[in-house]
């Protein structure tokens, strides 16, 4: 059986595409969903949004058990969370980090990545697409 791959978005990204849209775009979440399955094709996605870092951490497990990579936007965790890191750090799949902005062209509180540590790849500045 073909393992899902886990798309993980954190805090304030269901609010995509109606704020910021100068910093974040106009696409919704719901439409990155939409074309992550159409670039998915058969492959199955677990694609998945929180506000809540201990949700977030329970679906790590989950995708540690379950998944066969981890794509995931961490957004504010990004900077604050050992929890998420430790957990990340239990996952034996490909983790690619990604952020919307190129958070390295933004305010110095947005440079220091914990997840980078642990991600196989970042993708940082591109927007939805
Ligand atoms: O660029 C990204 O994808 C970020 O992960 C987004 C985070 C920010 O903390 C990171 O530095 C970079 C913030 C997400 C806020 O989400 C919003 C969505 C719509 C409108 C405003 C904010």
């Amino acid at each position: 059986m073909t393992k899902p791959i886990y798309i993980l978005n954190g805090p304030n990204l269901n609010r995509l595409g109606r704020r910021e849209p100068h910093i974040y775009g106009t696409t919704t979440l719901a439409e990155v969903e939409k074309f992550c399955r159409e670039e998915a094709g058969d492959w199955p996605l677990e694609f998945r949004q929180t506000n809540s870092e201990a949700q977030m951490i329970d679906w790590i497990h989950e995708a540690i058990d379950e998944g066969s990579g981890i794509v995931i936007n961490p957004a504010a965790f990004t900077f604050t969370s050992l929890a998420m890191l430790d957990a990340l750090k239990m996952f034996e799949g490909p983790i690619i980090e990604l952020h919307i902005s190129n958070i390295h062209q933004r305010e110095p509180l947005y440079h220091h990545s914990l997840v980078s540590k642990v991600a196989t790849a970042v993708i940082a500045g591109l927007g939805a697409q």
